[in-house]
């Protein structure tokens, strides 16, 4: 990655008679150089409300994804077990609130996205809109969805908008755990008892196309990868990363001793690319239409924790007011 020049400060720290030409052609040429927007530097509209949009959507996937392993922490089969999948959910938390933070310093407050979410107005991932209905369920979401996560992450370390990749960096070696535990759960349980096996083989199966549409829709319906491509936010396109996903996956199930739904999957000598079965697009709008099997109780889960958080909030605020009173005093 190019390093910042001169003209960065200048237009960083200009007055505000700055002509929004030479901000956007500053702009084109951080872009240009593979370097960094920071918060201070002036964006195009289209820039910052892209980044809005995918740095929230993100936040709140992070949150209400607590919710399928949160349901599982009071079931863990172990101590150990239990100890792991908290420590994990509260990762979660914090990869949330990373992500809030980036989002704030485009000039959104986190309880107006918070707000946005709760009214049920707000995207979050679709994969989270599907039950976790057994143990092994808590080791295909590790495996396959942290996983997918992380398969669409890393790239996002890049992204050209500072705290954006920033936080992507931490998120990912968090994530590279996450989704190790995932795999050893399912390990654990395929080297374990018939039924087990056939419970962590039934959890492979129920998660693997909806972690596949974690990617997003095929890259011909894609109303904003070209853009945020050119903007050096995404990377890959959708299906590019989807089907690295696929061949990442292929040979990780062999060690498991189980197999993945689909018996389309090949690599593709030619154009040095994994191919995979035809996914169900219809089923992937319902969900993101609020249509999904989970969608309703998530929201309901949210909105309550929000208003059983209220007296957090409010002694937060009453404390931060009698801090600011006592300083002023002295
Ligand atoms: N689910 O033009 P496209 C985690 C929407 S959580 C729902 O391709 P884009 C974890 C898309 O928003 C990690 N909506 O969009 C947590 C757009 O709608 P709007 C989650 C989806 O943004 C707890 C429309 O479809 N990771 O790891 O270029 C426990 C058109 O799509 C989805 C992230 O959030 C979907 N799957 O690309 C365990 C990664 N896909 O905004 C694990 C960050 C698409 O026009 N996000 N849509 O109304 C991204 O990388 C990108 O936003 C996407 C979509 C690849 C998801």
């Amino acid at each position: 990655m190019a390093t910042q020049d001169s003209d960065h400060h200048a237009v960083a720290n200009a007055d505000g008679d700055e002509t929004a030409a030479a901000g956007q052609a500053y702009f084109d040429k951080i872009i240009a150089a593979d370097s960094r927007i920071e918060p201070p530097d002036w964006m195009p509209d289209g820039y910052r409300k892209t980044l809005i949009r995918q740095i929230s959507q993100h936040a709140h996937s992070e949150v209400i994804g607590m919710q399928p392993e949160g349901n599982w922490i009071g079931r863990a089969p172990s101590l150990k077990r239990k100890a792991i999948l908290m420590a994990k959910v509260q990762d979660e938390a914090g990869h949330g609130l990373y992500l809030y933070s980036a989002a704030e310093t485009l000039g959104i407050p986190r309880d107006v996205l918070n707000d946005q979410l709760i009214a049920g107005k707000a995207r979050y991932s679709s994969i989270f809109n599907y039950p976790a209905r057994s143990w092994a369920d808590m080791g295909a979401i590790g495996w396959l969805v942290d996983g997918a996560a992380i398969c669409n992450q890393v790239p996002l370390c890049r992204a050209s908008f500072g705290p954006y990749g920033r936080a992507m960096v931490r998120v990912c070696k968090e994530e590279s755990f996450h989704q190790r535990q995932g795999f050893e759960i399912l390990l654990e349980l395929a080297n374990g008892t018939p039924a087990q096996k056939q419970m962590a083989q039934d959890a492979v199966d129920g998660l693997y196309a909806p972690a596949l549409m974690m990617f997003g829709p095929p890259d011909s319906d894609s109303a904003h990868s070209s853009q945020s491509m050119a903007w050096n936010i995404k990377r890959f396109s959708n299906d590019e990363l989807r089907q690295r996903f696929v061949g990442m996956i292929v040979e990780q199930v062999k060690v498991l001793g189980l197999t993945l739904p689909d018996d389309d999957i090949r690599f593709n000598e030619e154009t040095g690319k994994w191919e995979y079965g035809e996914l169900d697009w219809d089923e992937f709008n319902e969900v993101l239409a609020g249509r999904g099997p989970c969608n309703a109780q998530r929201l309901t889960r949210r909105r309550e924790a929000h208003e059983n958080g209220a007296w957090v909030r409010e002694a937060a605020t009453a404390y931060a007011a009698e801090k600011a009173k006592r300083e002023q005093v002295a």
